[in-house]
């Protein structure tokens, strides 16, 4: 026995990875159906060694569907989540579409998990940028509660889809074969060879919509509106794995000791630290991997109760799919669906 489980987006890099991560963590999945846009309908993808027809999303395609997990961009969840759950769905739903809507719980089931319980039929996935920064924080808060995070964040271009991997791929091969630069499209500017301090857009304060959602997503995951986030998001050019410098400011002492203590034991999280070796995490060691990995941990002079650390994580696998999946058997566990 098992689940109708639909994947909405399955051809995209997210919704790629959400197929590999169903089958590597054995969720019982007894029906799969891979919607996508039109442009898609009839090829196929992998999931279990079989190859699954990829169909045209539509209303209807949620009849007998238990669990939708949505990654299509929030347009579609708008217009199709709603569907999905008229007909009986859970939908867990990776944009930003009703991330902030006080009747959707948003969760990191390292952090918040006893949220799923109230769902009304969506629970939303945060943004992968606050999910690797929240798994780290929660066990720090924890101990000293935290006052304040100054974040910047050096995003790699597959948090913005499939056609960004593309894009740096061939902005990199034309810089290094000495031809004209195609224009920028995915990424507002040339990404190859570059930094771009621009993701998702700007909002009248100066900030962007990445930034907001840190701010916004992180209070709300954390139940605590006291928690001043201060961040700047920055795409890189790396394909695979988000890092972020962090400063926190704690009400209470606190030791790197006791911070490494209380990470080690954290779930999702692996401290990768030991500077007199040069161990410290980069993306292209997470880039695949389960669990958040943090290193640098160190004191901040500067202020009183601080620390910097580095936090690096797969943003299509935590950041994305993986923690959609470990809704999904949440649901499972406390009998949601
Ligand atoms: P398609 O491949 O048919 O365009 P990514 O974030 O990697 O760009 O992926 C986006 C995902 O959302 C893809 O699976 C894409 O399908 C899907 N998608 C985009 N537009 C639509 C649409 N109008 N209806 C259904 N799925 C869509
Ligand atoms: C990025 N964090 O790296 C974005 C992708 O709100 O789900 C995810 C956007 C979102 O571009």
């Amino acid at each position: 026995k098992g689940y109708t489980v639909a994947v909405v987006g399955a051809t995209g890099a997210v919704g790629q990875e959400m197929l590999k991560i169903l089958e590597e963590r054995d969720f019982p999945v007894a029906k799969l159906k891979a919607l996508a846009s039109a442009r898609s309908a009839g090829k196929k993808v992998k999931f279990k060694g079989e190859e699954v027809t990829v169909e045209e999303l539509r209303p209807e395609s949620f009849e007998g569907v238990d669990i939708a997990l949505f990654s299509a961009g929030g347009d579609r969840s708008r217009q199709f989540a709603p569907e999905a759950v008229k007909r009986g769905a859970v939908v867990i739903d990776n944009s930003s579409a009703f991330r902030m809507e006080p009747d959707v719980p948003l969760v990191v089931p390292e952090v918040n998990p006893e949220d799923v319980e109230w769902h009304k039929g969506i629970i939303a996935n945060p943004n992968c940028s606050t999910i690797q920064m929240v798994v780290v924080l929660k066990p720090l808060h924890d101990l000293a509660k935290i006052k304040r995070v100054v974040v910047a964040t050096y995003q790699a271009v597959s948090g913005a889809g499939a056609q960004a991997i593309e894009e740096l791929k061939e902005q990199t091969k034309a810089v290094l074969e000495g031809r004209p630069v195609p224009p920028a499209n995915k990424i507002p500017r040339q990404i190859a060879f570059n930094c771009v301090p621009h993701i998702d857009k700007f909002f009248d304060d100066g900030y962007t919509r990445e930034e907001h959602k840190m701010i916004n997503e992180t209070k709300k995951i954390m139940h605590d509106d006291s928690i001043k986030v201060s961040p700047t998001c920055v795409r890189v050019p790396v394909f695979v794995g988000h890092s972020e410098v962090v400063n926190i400011e704690f009400e209470k002492p606190i030791t790197v000791e006791q911070a490494r203590e209380a990470l080690e034991r954290a779930p999702g999280v692996e401290v990768v630290d030991d500077f007199k070796n040069h161990i410290y995490p980069t993306p292209i060691d997470v880039a695949g991997k389960d669990p958040v990995l943090v290193g640098r941990i160190r004191r901040d002079d500067t202020i009183e109760n601080g620390l910097n650390l580095w936090i690096v994580g797969d943003n299509l696998r935590k950041g994305a799919a993986l923690n959609a999946v470990q809704i999904a058997e949440l649901l499972v566990e406390k009998g949601l669906v």
